[in-house]
């Protein structure tokens, strides 16, 4: 894998929303990229040229003889090695919410990330009504997304520019929408704001 500038390794299923965090970083700082799709389900995560990326998932990106995987670790990276549009807010209570918002969707939500996975958004896998936990876990997520927005300098938007902590909320928030799960109003006004920003759109309608 030996290659100079920068490669996303994503997988050819297109539902990762790890994956959809960094598309849409490479995307925000007007970054050349090649993508190479893997299949998960044929392992081809566990490849030895892949082994550099240290945790066999996708997201890994290679930058030069650098590999990393983590997305939101990607993220960060992009937005300290590369000018342009900032990836987070500079602001530093600002960068440290969208951190903590970035953190938490990764960490915690998990019978909404089992129930309401991404194929069931992306994919049309049927679903079944959402179990007590993950209603529970919707709650938590109501919660504490209306806090922020509520917060929110804007609709479209968490912090005063936009940014990927946005990208992460609305993906979240769509394993619901998209599903026909009742969301308050103003976390479905900001998700649908979210997911017509074009590279998230470019992501949503990649070829399945
Ligand atoms: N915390 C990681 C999660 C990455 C992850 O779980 N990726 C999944 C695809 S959505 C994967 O590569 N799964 C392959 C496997 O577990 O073998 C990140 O944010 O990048």
């Amino acid at each position: 894998m030996a290659k100079r500038g920068l490669l996303l390794v994503a997988e050819d299923r297109w539902t990762s929303p790890y994956v959809l965090a960094v598309w849409a970083a490479l995307h925000v700082k007007k970054l050349a990229f090649e993508v190479r799709e893997i299949s998960l389900s044929a392992g081809e995560q566990r490849a030895p040229e892949l082994h550099a990326g240290l945790t066999a998932r996708v997201p890994m990106l290679f930058h030069d003889d650098f590999v990393l995987s983590e997305s939101s670790a990607i993220v960060e990276y992009l937005d300290e090695v590369f000018e342009g549009e900032p990836l987070l807010p500079t602001l530093p209570r600002e960068r440290a919410r969208a951190r903590q918002v970035m953190h938490f969707i990764r960490s915690d939500l998990m019978p909404i990330r089992e129930e309401r996975s991404t194929e069931t958004l992306f994919l049309g896998k049927p679903i079944a009504p959402l179990s007590p936990a993950a209603q529970d876990a919707a709650g938590k997520l109501f919660r504490a997304a209306a806090a922020v927005v509520a917060e929110a300098p804007a609709a479209d938007r968490l912090f005063s520019m936009p940014t990927i902590a946005d990208v992460d909320l609305a993906m979240v928030l769509m394993r619901l929408i998209g599903n026909g799960d009742a969301v308050p109003e103003p976390l479905t006004k900001f998700a649908t704001a979210v997911w017509a920003r074009p590279y998230v759109q470019s992501f949503v309608q990649h070829v399945r």
